[in-house]
């Protein structure tokens, strides 16, 4: 379909639909290689269904707290109880014996551990449910809940469980440094040579779960259709902030259609 077919065909189809779009790269990339590394990004709504709240639904977490108050080395620096409160809030939420992988999570460390070429699972989430559930090349770009970073001489703790600024490092022995091993607004995301170096090779990148407001995550599907030709996939409950930009586009709770997107992946892989 010409570019600008596919453009009128892309702004006039239901978002609701599950649609699968002509590719944007012709055949003989994607479909020439049989199994193409991939990169999958993930967000908040692939661990929702766990019960973890997401950040920008109705009922997510920035309608409950602001930003400004919890999520930037500002707010850190202004109240650091407050922000403690916060991620002691949700770290005990996340060690909750309630909240376990789901389907979704279980279907990516399926593919890694199936699929004949590379897999890299890069999360924006900062709960540890994709390792639970089995997966193992896994970026953490903003960080992991269950760790503690020392701002005095930068060694990570995992097993404290509330942070306090009374707390005394355990590896420097200062008082009141340690802060959550999280990305905050402003601060640099983690690992972007590794992520920008997979994304540059890849073939077929899936974004599952994220609402593509967040920088530099939000950038990765413009980054591989232009540097890498890669095919392009958004699994979401609702069409993202760039999805248009996606060239198949499946929409529905990720307990639902990664499985089953993860099936039709493998379906020809022994
Ligand atoms: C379901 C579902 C179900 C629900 N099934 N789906 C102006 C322009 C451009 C950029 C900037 C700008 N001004 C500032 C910036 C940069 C800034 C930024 O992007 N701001 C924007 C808000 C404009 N970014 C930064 O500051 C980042 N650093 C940075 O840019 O450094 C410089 C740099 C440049 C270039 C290269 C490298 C570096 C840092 C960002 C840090 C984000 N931190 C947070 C908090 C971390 C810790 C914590 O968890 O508390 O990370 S914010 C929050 O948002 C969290 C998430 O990881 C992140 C993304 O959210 P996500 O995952 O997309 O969640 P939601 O809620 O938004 O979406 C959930 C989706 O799931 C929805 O679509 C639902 O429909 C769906 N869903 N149920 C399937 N059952």
């Amino acid at each position: 379909m010409a570019r600008r077919a596919r453009a009128v065909a892309e702004a006039k189809a239901p978002a609701a639909l599950l649609l699968r779009l002509t590719p944007a790269v012709e055949p003989g990339d994607f479909h020439a290689m049989a199994h193409p590394s991939i990169v999958v990004l993930s967000g908040a709504g692939i661990s929702k269904e766990s019960g973890l709240d997401t950040f920008r639904d109705k009922d997510g977490l920035w309608a409950k707290v602001r930003i400004e108050d919890v999520a930037t080395p500002e707010a850190f620096e202004r109240d650091p109880g407050r922000v403690h409160a916060f991620y002691n809030e949700r770290r005990r939420g996340l060690r909750n014996s309630n909240v376990q992988p789901t389907a979704a999570h279980r279907a990516l460390a399926e593919l890694e551990q199936r699929w004949p070429s590379e897999v890299l699972l890069v999360t924006q989430n900062i709960d540890d449910l994709h390792e639970r559930a089995g997966s193992h090349k896994l970026v953490h770009m903003h960080g992991e809940l269950l760790k503690a970073r020392c701002a005095h001489c930068g060694a990570l703790d995992g097993g404290l469980d509330d942070l306090s600024i009374e707390l005394v490092c355990p590896a420097c022995r200062e008082q009141g440094g340690l802060r959550p091993h999280v990305v905050w607004f402003g601060e640099m995301p983690l690992e972007m040579d590794r992520i920008y170096e997979a994304l540059g090779r890849c073939g077929l990148f899936i974004s599952i779960g994220t609402s593509g407001n967040v920088y530099p995550a939000a950038g990765f599907v413009q980054e591989v259709r232009q540097v890498a030709r890669a095919r392009t996939v958004e699994l979401n409950l609702e069409p993202s902030e760039g999805a248009t930009l996606f060239e198949e586009r499946h929409y529905g709770p990720a307990t639902e259609i990664v499985p089953a997107y993860v099936r039709r992946l493998l379906a020809d892989v022994a």
